[in-house]
């Protein structure tokens, strides 16, 4: 299924009037308080997130998985829902491949398909937390951080093949995220392994073109539960640091433990000029992978308010990578990932809202009441007639959810590809 622009002018027609009144007011009220309404909406228009190949399919959780229909089960049918997503919103011009699920067959083709949809490739992730049919060595114990030597070899030369994978895309970013660690104490030599890590880091850093940027993703547990080698933001940078220049700290939402404060984290990194990649979910617990912005709306804010600060004050950080890592176990996964689009850009845009200079002015007096009250009034600001507007100007849809129901897509899909299929991945 194709969404043609035409069809979604027409569609925008019956909803422009009350999106007129929204907007109307909201810029009213804005311009009066020096804000460039038109500046802003062109930052929406502009601000794209990449669409994770995984995240098409339902998910599912270790006691079950609900099939959706009509989900896609090839690389040019991922391409695909991502084309429906991005001709929808306007938001989601790029999408991040996993390999081993997603080697393209013909490279040419799947350039052209995303090409087609208006779509380019972001960060190649590697896949060493699982041990593939055909495996030579297993990853049972470790990958980079292996004791044993081919295992790890093994590890390194996978990451170079999705390089290699990746440079005929495109990308220019290959993200590492591990599963290694220990599920007890004793298991392994803390030192040792990190050590192996940073050898094997700086092996497939060695291995990137030049204009490659290296992201690495920490995270404190899971799949292994007493330790993972690269546990926390601080071990992602210290290897960062040791691999090089290029070599970048990625922040996963849901890679913290309760109550972290991601937003230190996200200015400490941007300060440093470190922050490479971001990947957007929510979650009550752990890792839960919800939908962004669906439980912790204002942590989701005060985040987006440090990164919007780096990036204009931080010019030793380049701009980072985005991207949505999120799950679906009930959800229509296109739906869950419009709906995380919406949530991104929400607190993007009150971050925008925040008057940088009032709020410096109140740091410099410990006015701590003011201080608050001017970052609350961005955030009690409701910004989705600015999302719309960017939207309309776009060519996307003013409401992409209710366009999505009443075109029919999910429907459409399921007589496209039937009702029992499934994705490549997780
Ligand atoms: C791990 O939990 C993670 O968040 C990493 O980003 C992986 O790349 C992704 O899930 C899927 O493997
Ligand atoms: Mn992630
Ligand atoms: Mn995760």
């Amino acid at each position: 299924m194709i969404i043609e622009k035409g069809i979604l002018e027409q569609y925008n027609k019956n909803e422009v009037e009350n999106f007129n009144i929204d907007f109307d007011f909201l810029q009213n009220k804005l311009t009066k308080t020096g804000v460039n309404v038109a500046e802003i909406v062109n930052k929406i228009a502009d601000f794209q997130v990449a669409i994770p190949s995984w995240a098409l399919g339902a998910g599912g959780t270790r006691f079950g998985r609900f099939s959706y229909g009509g989900e896609p089960s090839s690389l040019e049918q991922k391409l695909d829902d991502v084309g429906l997503i991005h001709a929808l919103t306007h938001s989601a011009g790029a999408v991040s491949l996993h390999i081993p699920w997603d080697i393209p067959s013909d490279v040419k083709a799947i350039k052209e398909k995303a090409a087609s949809h208006g779509l380019v490739f972001d960060a190649m992730n590697s896949n060493t937390f699982q041990d593939q049919p055909n495996a030579k060595h297993s990853y049972k114990f470790g990958s980079l951080n292996s004791i044993n030597e081919d295992s790890r070899a093994y590890a390194v030369e996978h990451n170079k093949e999705v390089i290699r994978i990746g440079k005929e895309l495109d990308s220019k970013s290959l993200t590492v995220w591990l599963a290694d660690g220990a599920s007890f104490p004793g298991q392994l030599n803390f030192q040792n392994a990190l050590s192996k890590t940073e050898q094997s880091l700086k092996e497939i850093y060695a291995g990137m073109p030049e204009d490659w940027k290296l992201f690495i993703e920490y995270k404190p547990y899971e799949p292994n539960f007493y330790s993972t080698t690269i546990q926390d933001w601080g071990t992602s940078f210290m290897l960062a640091n040791a691999c090089g220049e290029r070599a970048y700290t990625l922040v996963d939402l849901g890679h913290h433990l309760p109550n972290s404060n991601i937003e230190q984290i996200v200015a400490t990194l941007m300060y440093k000029g470190k922050l490479g990649g971001f990947h957007f979910n929510d979650s009550k617990y752990g890792d839960d992978d919800l939908t962004v912005g669906s439980i912790k709306p204002y942590a989701l804010f005060l985040i987006f308010n440090e990164l919007v600060y780096g990036i204009e004050n931080n010019p030793q950080n380049p701009y980072p990578a985005w991207m949505i890592d999120a799950s679906h176990n009930i959800k229509d996964p296109l739906e869950d990932l419009i709906q995380s689009l919406e949530a991104i850009l929400i607190a993007y845009t009150q971050a925008l809202l925040v008057d940088q200079k009032a709020l410096k002015d109140a740091q410099l007096n410990n006015d701590v009441v003011r201080a608050q009250e001017i970052l609350q009034n961005a955030y009690r600001t409701d910004v989705r007639p600015l999302l719309r507007a960017a939207r309309l100007q776009t060519g996307a849809a003013l409401d992409p959810i209710a366009a999505y129901r009443n075109l029919k897509v999910r429907e459409n899909l399921i007589t496209e590809r039937g009702l029992n299929v499934k994705a490549t991945g997780l």
